[in-house]
């Protein structure tokens, strides 16, 4: 995999090159739906950055989160793509919610980033649209903090998803100690979920474990129709994957959020 992006060596140069694109509006929000089992509905979309490289093809987040996180620059590059979505989303049905993923390196630059946008959104979108993803290896390293930020989190209406339940430092405290709104199943607990009664098991005591603590459950990587059936008649709540879209642009969206109004009239 090539990472180095023809970036400069220097980290000044590097930084005023990251700082450029974003300047440019080089990165772009992709969406990919969530769905409610139950009904089949799109309830929202998990916002997923893609860097428009004029040099190179579209960029997933593996080939320059890292660089972001190192120059700090994630608060800024969550504060443009929240931009856009706000823009995208005047267009789409207004119950949509959007769900960020906040990157370990930005543990502190969170807070900032949701009082920042708190205002922000409350201008044009509902904080209770929003939520953020966070993942439990940026838990470990000071509890206090996490529990600040998710109590700010909720004071400013939005939602805390833990992401990647499951892999990673799963650990009970985590659970115990931080009022989740939702918990996300890691995509390995979901890809053999039909053929592993071992996987089963575990997926049902996350089912258990999350529902007790009143947070609702999203599975990833759902591939199939018979994974999703499995993850409904088990008592998943939401669920995302190839089965029902991939990681979309925003034009690909518009055409699916109102597709079904159309088939409707
Ligand atoms: O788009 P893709 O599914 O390849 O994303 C892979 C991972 O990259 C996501 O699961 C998420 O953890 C991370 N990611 C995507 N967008 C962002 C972003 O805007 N900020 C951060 N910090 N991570 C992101
Ligand atoms: O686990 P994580 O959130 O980092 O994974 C995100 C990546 O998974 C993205 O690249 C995204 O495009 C991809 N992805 C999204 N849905 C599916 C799916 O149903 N199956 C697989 N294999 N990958 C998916
Ligand atoms: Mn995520």
């Amino acid at each position: 995999m090539k990472t180095d992006l023809n970036l400069p060596p220097s980290r000044a140069a590097r930084r005023a090159a990251v700082r450029r694109a974003l300047d440019h509006g080089e990165f772009v929000p992709f969406y990919q739906p969530i769905v409610a089992l139950a009904t089949g509905e799109i309830t929202g979309m998990e916002v997923l950055a893609r860097w428009n490289h004029p040099e190179h093809e579209l960029l997933p987040p593996d080939r320059f989160i890292h660089l972001m996180e190192a120059e700090k620059l994630c608060g800024e590059l969550s504060r443009r793509l929240l931009a856009q979505v706000i823009e995208h989303a005047s267009a789409w049905p207004p119950h949509w919610s959007f769900a960020f993923n906040v990157s370990a390196g930005q543990l502190p630059a969170l807070l900032d980033f949701v009082q920042r946008s708190a205002p922000l959104a409350a201008l044009m979108l509902d904080p209770r649209r929003i939520e953020l993803e966070i993942t439990e290896t940026m838990l470990i390293e000071d509890m206090d903090l996490a529990r600040h930020l998710v109590n700010a989190v909720h004071r400013s209406g939005a939602r805390v998803v833990l992401d990647d339940f499951g892999t990673g430092y799963a650990n009970f405290q985590h659970l115990r100690a931080l009022p989740f709104d939702r918990i996300k199943i890691d995509r390995g607990f979901v890809t053999d979920l039909t053929t592993s009664p071992r996987t089963q098991a575990c997926v049902q005591a996350m089912l258990g474990l999350a529902h007790s603590l009143g947070a609702t459950i999203i599975a990833e990587g759902v591939e199939n129709e018979a994974t999703a059936r499995k993850l409904h008649d088990m008592g998943c709540d939401f669920a995302q994957g190839f089965h029902f879209a991939p990681p979309l642009p925003a034009t690909a969206v518009a055409s699916l959020a109102w597709r079904k109004a159309a088939a409707a009239a």
